[in-house]
């Protein structure tokens, strides 16, 4: 309780500062913890963290972890068995059949992302499949050495209409607080439909950092409708959840954003992440969503 009081203090003054209205600082009745495992990212080698999933056998053990620790979304990129990228169809089947054999109610949100480099067409490529999610990933930034994730507004609009046609909902990464406003123009025009569900992808190199005012910053520029998960890359994976957490937002956690369960310590596969943001939420009163729970608060129809 000592802990849970500090942490309202903490808050309090922060969201004062920037005139943030949280749920934890209402006494409202929060939504359930929504946890996406991000269990593979196109960019994290085994080399940073041997049990980075490579192999379709290797993604539903990465992806049962999570699941069975309290991941209701699964954000997913594939590989070829060598570990190289691919957003090749017919690789996201396999892996989506065979994960949704081992977690059969768990969302299944592909990456329209995949890795820097592709075209537009070979990323939109997981949209035939008609998953429930798909990210939408909402500006350019800059990914570290001469690298550059490239999303021009054409290319938001392009995936944003596909994403509208087919009824998918997109999860939109945003990487700075300039994507939050593409996405705004963007939903005024039609390309994106409400209500909105964010994920702040903070302290990528390149984007915004991963600091407490970077979160209120980024927290309090999207509409009061919209939902929002929390993916902090590195180090900043952990202090964000927590924040997330009292504030009435989700979490996202992975080998995509982070290998370590505490400083030096590599975590031994995506469920120990997902244990530790459960941990963190049980201490904190926040339930976890299971994936009937989730679909609901994301407004995804019931899967039967
Ligand atoms: N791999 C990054 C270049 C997404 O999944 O939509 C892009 C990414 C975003 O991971
Ligand atoms: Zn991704």
């Amino acid at each position: 309780m000592l802990f849970q009081r500090k942490v309202k203090e903490i808050t309090n003054n922060l969201c004062r500062g920037a005139g943030l209205a949280s749920a934890l600082l209402k006494n409202k009745t929060m939504e359930k913890l929504i946890i996406t495992a991000a269990i593979s990212g196109a960019e994290v080698l085994k080399e940073h963290n041997p049990a980075v999933p490579y192999t379709i056998e290797e993604c539903v053990r990465e992806a049962k972890s999570a699941y069975d620790a309290g991941a209701s979304i699964i954000h997913l990129h594939v590989r070829k068995d060598d570990g190289t990228p691919t957003q090749d169809k017919n690789r996201f089947k396999e892996v989506i059949n065979a994960i949704q054999k081992a977690c059969p109610d768990v969302i299944i949100q592909p990456s329209t992302g995949g890795a820097v480099g592709m075209t537009d067409d070979e990323r939109l490529q997981p949209i035939e499949l008609n998953p429930e999610m798909l990210t939408l990933d909402c500006g350019t930034c800059n990914f570290g050495g001469d690298e550059v994730f490239v999303n021009t507004e054409n290319t938001i609009k392009y995936f944003g209409d596909r994403m509208v046609e087919r009824g998918i909902k997109p999860e939109l990464e945003v990487f700075d607080k300039s994507m939050i406003e593409m996405a705004l123009r963007l939903h005024k025009k039609g390309h994106i439909v409400k209500p909105m569900h964010f994920d702040f992808v903070m302290g990528v190199n390149g984007g915004i950092g991963g600091d407490i005012r970077d979160f209120v910053f980024l927290r309090g520029s999207i509409p009061d409708d919209a939902t929002y998960t929390v993916a902090g890359v590195g180090r900043y994976e952990f202090p964000l959840a927590a924040l997330a957490i009292i504030d009435g937002g989700n979490v996202r956690v992975g080998f995509e954003d982070n290998v370590f369960l505490s400083k030096g310590v590599l975590a031994k596969s995506n469920g120990e992440l997902v244990a530790k943001v459960v941990r963190m939420a049980k201490e904190l009163g926040r339930e976890i969503a299971n994936p009937t729970e989730a679909r609901q608060i994301l407004g995804l129809k019931p899967r039967n």
